[in-house]
């Protein structure tokens, strides 16, 4: 018996062991997030130690400072910083020209004596200590003490330098009211990635959160809502405000604050009835919905106002840009007001939308004066706005082109690659966020093109870049923020992480990396260790589902091979049906299932973290009652905005004379299908058809198409053409089914 005992042990230090080498064999490859120009490995290696000097030419101090408190709590090592015109050994920080001119640009070399870090700038050479942190074990990014780690650097020589100078993600801190803590981690997250450009969204209907010394009711008043237990908000002080953008400035990121004019303005009204047509008071809305009240276009006070709170943020903001929102303005109270109608007479404008536009010139102006370019969602990009403004493209890659062909500059958001308050997948157990747009998987922000048709060779530079947005509108709604394992204490903050990363990181390499450069499948092998920098940072992340590597027909079902793509972590899985757990089988290899609906399979990281299941659904069952597949349309087969023909083969499917129906079954997607009429053609020549609206989406309406087949003919090619079209967006995917009667 006890020699048993004693043998399980040693085998259970053997398997620590090899397991622990493992881990070294992993960490000697360079895996890099976003992809660097250029990376050159050598056989040598520096190993870390507790007398390892960081020595810096002068003017790097700060830079100094940053790297030796990034690299001391988890080595636990107290580094020696020193100024110096030159360094044998240790690690070195640099300014130099470089034969790369951006200023972002940085090198790394690192050899078994020396690392050294070369950039232009500071920016330059911070991004050079984020590389050199992700050489690094991912226990580097704990706060704690980290004993048993042998803290070795590859050798590297590596020279980087990005594709575009805005970088960008989105903070709502309008309708969720995030501490500074937490915006200075959400800083850290964006910098670790060589993110540079935080847009903060300071204002909304649900919250103004910023204080302005001169009207201070916009955060007395603005600044909360909802009553009793039930009342939440906060603003940041003009110090806080200060500390932020230090913060910020000290990791290479720009904040830009955004102040929203015209709508989304009812925090602002709340506290200054008069800022509205109306004068009416009203309350700070708990919910978001797009208000009626916005400024009033026709009073001179509304741009006093405005004037004022934007020199108040010019005075906290050094930023070059300022966002003026611009979104999403319901012109019905325009309409109606005195002053506005007045106004619009005065200035012979056609409609409200040219009233917009005239306000967004005359603040335009103003911050001209202080040398700040506006920026805008793309719905500033009207003619008649003279100067050169910055578009935020949210609809669709088309009012980009309008944007640069008009002379301004343009940064995506494009809502269905970029709107990270999306879910990436709309299984059981995922975090309810909004789906407006559909789903936003990480594949699909890697796979944003910010060089479009037709922007291209001549408006190349005047795509700064891409942004995405974490708006925080859904965590309003109590209901829909779902309890989940891994986000259980600042539900909220943890809310945010889990919409924010790992997509970030895609975001990173789609405005980091050449196009030609990006490749999905080797970005997901690098990806696979930086779960655990993120889990040593203290973030909270989505964990990726196991990947279904191939699945093989036997004589009785399939044999499925999956792939793990997280390092260190395991598959587990079921086979009857049940939802996985970390304790459910462990994947070791290839097993066999029936049908391939019947496996399920999940990631763990660990006991707590753990991702949502792979399974393939099985949609004949589903739909079983409407008849067997003749078909499936996907984003892909819906083109253009027009009704265009799908085309579905049903020759086999249509096996005798008779009547039969064709049902569009909505599966998946933002938006819905549309059909105008569905034609059956024998050999090529229309035989049949069932004109009549219908549409499949969250609601099926129409859906249902009815057609005769009237002599059967053997051997014939029966074909159906559908004229559908997206509603909005060619974004849903469904079947189509047939069933005869
Ligand atoms: C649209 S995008 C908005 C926001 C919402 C978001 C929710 C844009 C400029 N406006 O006010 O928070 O949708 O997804």
């Amino acid at each position: 018996m006890k020699n048993t005992k004693y043998l399980m042990q040693y085998f259970k230090t053997l398997l620590t062991v090899s397991f622990l080498l493992s881990i070294q064999v992993i960490r000697a490859q360079v895996t890099i997030v976003p992809l660097p120009k250029s990376v050159k490995t050598t056989t040598e290696s520096f190993k870390l130690k507790p007398d390892t000097k960081i020595y810096y030419q002068s003017g790097l101090h700060q830079e100094a400072e940053l790297l030796a408190a990034a690299l001391s709590p988890a080595t636990g090592y107290d580094f020696t910083i020193k100024e110096a015109s030159a360094a044998p050994s240790g690690i070195f920080l640099q300014k130099a020209r470089l034969g790369e001119q951006n200023r972002e640009a940085y090198e790394l070399e690192v050899n078994k004596s020396l690392v050294s870090i070369k950039g232009n700038t500071g920016s330059g050479l911070f991004y050079g200590i984020q590389s050199l942190l992700q050489l690094l074990p991912p226990a580097v990014y704990s706060r704690e003490r980290q004993k048993n780690v042998a803290w070795q650097i590859p050798g590297v020589k590596i020279s980087d330098s990005p594709e575009y100078p805005w970088r960008g993600m989105m903070l709502d801190v309008g309708r969720y009211f995030f501490s500074t803590e937490y915006v200075k981690r959400f800083i850290d997250m964006m910098a670790m990635y060589k993110m540079n450009t935080l847009h903060f969204h300071l204002t909304d209907d649900n919250g103004w959160r910023i204080e302005i010394k001169k009207y201070p009711k916009l955060t007395e008043v603005g600044a909360w809502r909802g009553k009793n237990e039930k009342r939440n908000g906060g603003y940041y002080t003009q110090d806080d405000i200060r500390d932020i953008v230090a913060y910020a400035a000290a990791r290479n990121v720009e904040v830009i604050p955004e102040i929203e004019m015209p709508a989304h303005a009812m925090a602002a009204i709340a506290a200054y009835p008069h800022l509205g047509c109306t004068g009416q008071q009203f309350e700070v809305p708990d919910n978001q919905y797009i208000s009626k009240e916005i400024f009033c276009a026709g009073k001179h006070s509304t741009f006093d106002f405005l004037q004022d709170v934007l020199t108040e943020v010019f005075g906290l903001f050094p930023s070059h840009y300022i966002h003026i929102g611009g979104d999403e303005a319901n012109y019905e109270r325009w309409k109606s007001c005195p002053d506005c109608q007045n106004l619009k007479k005065e200035l012979n404008l056609k409609n409200e939308s040219e009233l917009q536009v005239y306000m967004n010139r005359r603040i335009q102006a103003f911050t001209k004066k202080y040398n700040r370019t506006i920026v805008g969602w793309d719905e500033i990009i009207e003619d008649g706005l003279k100067e050169k403004a910055v578009g935020m493209v949210w609809h669709n890659p088309d009012k980009a082109l309008k944007a640069v062909e008009m002379g301004h500059d343009v940064v995506f958001s494009l809502t269905k690659f970029l709107y990270f308050d999306m879910a990436e997948n709309a299984i059981p157990g995922e975090v309810q966020m909004a789906n407006w747009v559909g789903l936003v998987p990480m594949e699909k922000t890697y796979q944003l093109n910010l060089m479009p048709a037709g922007i291209e060779a001549k408006h190349k530079n005047q795509v700064l870049g891409a942004s995405a947005t974490i708006w925080s509108d859904q965590f309003n709604h109590g209901t829909l923020l779902r309890e989940f394992v891994p986000l259980n204490e600042n539900r909220s903050e943890k809310y945010s992480d889990y919409m924010t990363l790992p997509r970030l990181s895609a975001l990173a390499e789609v405005v980091w990396t050449a196009k030609s450069k990006q490749d999905w499948a080797d970005f997901q092998k690098r990806m696979s260790g930086h779960y655990a920098r993120y889990q040593h940072a203290g973030y909270g992340f989505r964990l990726p589902q196991p990947v279904l590597a191939n699945s093989v027909k036997t004589n009785d079902g399939y044999q499925v091979t999956l792939k793990n793509v997280v390092d260190n972590a395991e598959i587990r899985y079921t086979v009857d049906g049940t939802y996985p757990n970390p304790y459910s089988q462990i994947y070791t290899g290839p097993f066999s299932v029936k049908s391939l609906n019947d496996f399920k399979a999940i990631i763990v990281l660990n006991r707590s973290q753990y991702s949502l299941p792979l399974f393939v659904p099985d949609e004949n069952e589903k739909f079983k009652k409407y008849g067997t597949l003749a078909g499936k349309w996907t984003p892909e087969t819906v083109t253009g905005k027009n009704f265009n023909p799908l085309t579905l083969d049903l020759t086999g499917k249509i096996d005798a004379s008779g009547s039969y129906k064709i049902t569009f079954l909505y599966t998946t997607g933002g938006t819905k299908l549309e059909i105008k009429s569905v034609e059956l053609y024998k050999n090529g020549q229309k035989v049949a058809e069932d004109v009549h609206d219908g549409a499949a989406g969250g609601e099926h309406t129409g859906n249902v198409y009815q057609f005769k087949v009237p002599q059967f003919e053997t051997g014939a090619k029966y074909e159906i053409k559908a004229m559908v079209r997206g509603d909005i967006d060619n974004n849903s995917s469904g079947a189509v089914m047939i069933k005869k009667d």
